[in-house]
């Protein structure tokens, strides 16, 4: 297995060119606001239209939460979207173990299908309520830990606090 690489820019993840750009779903597939809203607006129609079809044959009941499935990226500059569903905080305790899952599972399917630069959004740190700090630990420590034959994994950080944080980890 060669290196992973990771990098990190700050910025919108629908400006990105990468072979896989990974969306922060949520079960239906059908969109949402944040990193999805923002994909599905940029990437046009085909990108909804592929996960309508996962909803009538693989996923009647969703994608669970943890797990990852790709699509078209439509007019992204991307081959592919890679949809996962990351957890939602829970003051009252949450399973760290679902979000590394959501790096897993995506990079597994990244190598599925071949992409060698996939980029990521920080998962559940936006509606679903991750602490930045501790999604930013779980985001590298994973990736770190993850065999995959993705040459680039991109972070890539709406604003600068997050960004800092993850830089944080890297150092
Ligand atoms: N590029 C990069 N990062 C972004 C962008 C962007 N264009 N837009 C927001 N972020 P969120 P979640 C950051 O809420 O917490 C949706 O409605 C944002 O600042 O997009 O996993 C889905 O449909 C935050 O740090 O995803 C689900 O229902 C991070 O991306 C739900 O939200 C994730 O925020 C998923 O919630």
């Amino acid at each position: 297995m060669t290196e992973t690489t990771i990098t990190l820019v700050q910025g919108d993840i629908t400006r990105e060119r990468a072979d896989a750009i990974v969306n922060a779903a949520n079960s239906s597939l059908l969109g949402g606001g944040g990193v999805d809203g923002a994909i599905h607006r940029r990437g046009g129609p085909a990108i909804l239209a592929e996960c309508r079809a996962l909803r009538a044959s693989h996923y009647g009941k969703g994608l669970p939460t943890g797990q990852a499935v790709a699509t078209t990226a439509g007019e992204l500059d991307a081959r592919w979207v890679i949809h996962t569903v990351g957890p939602v905080f829970q003051a009252s305790g949450s399973d760290p173990s679902l979000l590394a899952s959501c790096y897993r599972e995506s990079l597994k399917v990244a190598d599925e299908l071949g992409a060698r630069t996939v980029a990521f959004p920080a998962i559940s740190t936006g509606a679903y309520g991750w602490p930045m700090e501790e999604a930013a630990r779980i985001a590298v420590e994973t990736v770190r830990a993850t065999e995959t034959a993705v040459a680039e994994v991109r972070f890539v950080l709406f604003d600068e606090r997050a960004y800092a944080l993850f830089a944080e980890q890297l150092r």
